[in-house]
């Protein structure tokens, strides 16, 4: 199929779901085409069937705010009719939902018709999505998709209760590639961050207050005052030089190293014993399941759908929010034994599988074909 994929193009979890997406699905042989405004992050390989169409924002001295979703509909016409493409699949609501409905009745008039999937990721739902400026276009264009996705359970049920959707949501859980995110042995890296053997414990995010990281440091700092152990902080945000300034005051810096944003998160992952993400709320949490995926446990908190990929005391344990006396123990009970250790590395080996490729890539192209002949049938 010819697929149009609109994304973010940050270190965001949306935007890296997009693209992991469009890169499984064109190697499986579809016709990709990334539909945003930059060269998203992971889409740094070279496939003949992925294309990538920027979108331009022109400006003019009489625009304070210029119109992205004006130019990004426009663009969706131009890229669906210059490749014919079948379906549209846009991730995060605001504003792709409503740039998309637009493009689809612009095309209308023109005797086309491109159907669109609308996959709601979170804070597209439970934070920005529910601020009453946005709240009705949301609400509309949500309902206006040809088909609807979650990542989650807990997001469903969030899109639920928070907005008035007249459709089924479909659950999708968000995937990882085991060929890039797997178990390898990486001991001479490992042994550069941590000389003596010490225990490397291990956060990544955008840094934003929803993450919560304060509660990573102090976490961190129990634990390293019951073993030697050493924080890698992955990925740059609002709250990193809050954070930084805060490991200067706790005088724990030497053992904590902030990375900034990485592109090779597998290799990472792989020098690190335990992944925390103590979030405020998570629709799913992605940066965990690729943790677990290269075999990394993890302690988190309870919010959202973290329960649905983090199993209490199996991949690791969940904690209530903020509660970082537990989420500490919880960790020394993780690294206290090697034997420990390998047991929940084991398990979360083995449960990040349940969310691979070849189980979850197959139920986007069943939706895409759903609602691409739904289209046929309605011309
Ligand atoms: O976590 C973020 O702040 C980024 C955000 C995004 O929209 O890019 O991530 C959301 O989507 C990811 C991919 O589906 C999920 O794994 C994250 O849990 C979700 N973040 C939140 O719900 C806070």
């Amino acid at each position: 199929m010819k697929i149009g994929i609109v994304c973010y193009p940050t270190f965001g979890g949306s935007g890296v779901m997009a693209t992991e997406l469009g890169l499984a699905l064109a190697d499986k042989g579809h016709e990709i085409h990334f539909i945003t405004y930059q060269q998203p992050v992971r889409l740094n390989v070279f496939r003949p069937n992925i294309y990538y169409h920027e979108v331009m924002v022109p400006k003019y001295p009489l625009f304070d705010f210029p119109p992205y979703e004006t130019a990004l509909a426009s663009t969706l016409v131009n890229v669906i009719n210059n490749n014919d493409l079948d379906v549209l699949h846009v991730h995060y609501a605001i504003p792709h939902a409503s740039s998309a409905y637009f493009a689809r009745q612009m095309l209308r008039k023109q005797g086309k018709d491109i159907p669109f999937i609308t996959t709601l990721h979170g804070t597209d739902i439970t934070l920005v999505g529910k601020d009453s400026t946005y709240g009705c276009v949301v609400t509309f264009s949500i309902n206006e998709s040809d088909a609807i996705t979650a990542v989650s359970e807990n997001l469903r049920a969030e899109t639920f209760k928070s907005f008035a959707i007249e459709k089924e949501i479909h659950v999708i859980p968000n995937f990882v590639d085991a060929n890039r995110f797997h178990l390898t042995n990486k001991e001479h890296f490992k042994k550069m961050l941590a000389p003596n053997g010490e225990r490397i414990l291990a956060h990544v995010s955008n840094f934003r207050k929803v993450k919560r990281v304060e509660d990573v440091l102090a976490v961190f700092q129990k634990v390293r005052e019951k073993m030697p152990s050493k924080l890698l902080m992955i990925g740059d945000g609002p709250e990193r030089q809050t954070a930084e300034d805060l490991c200067r005051r706790l005088d724990i810096c030497n053992d904590i190293r902030f990375l900034g944003k990485q592109d090779q998160m597998e290799e990472i992952l792989n020098i690190a014993d335990l992944f925390l993400l103590p979030s405020q709320y998570e629709s799913f949490g992605l940066a965990a399941l690729e943790a677990m995926a290269c075999g990394v446990p993890v302690i988190s908190s309870n919010a959202g759908g973290l329960p649905e990929i983090n199993i209490q005391g199996k991949t690791g344990f969940l904690a209530e929010v903020g509660d970082v006396d537990t989420m500490a123990a919880d960790a020394m009970t993780i690294l206290g034994s090697d034997e420990s250790l390998q047991q929940f590395k084991e398990n979360a080996l083995a449960h990040a599988a349940d969310f691979s490729i070849d189980k979850i890539v197959p139920l986007y192209e069943s939706l895409y074909e759903e609602v691409a002949h739904k289209k046929y049938q309605t011309l």
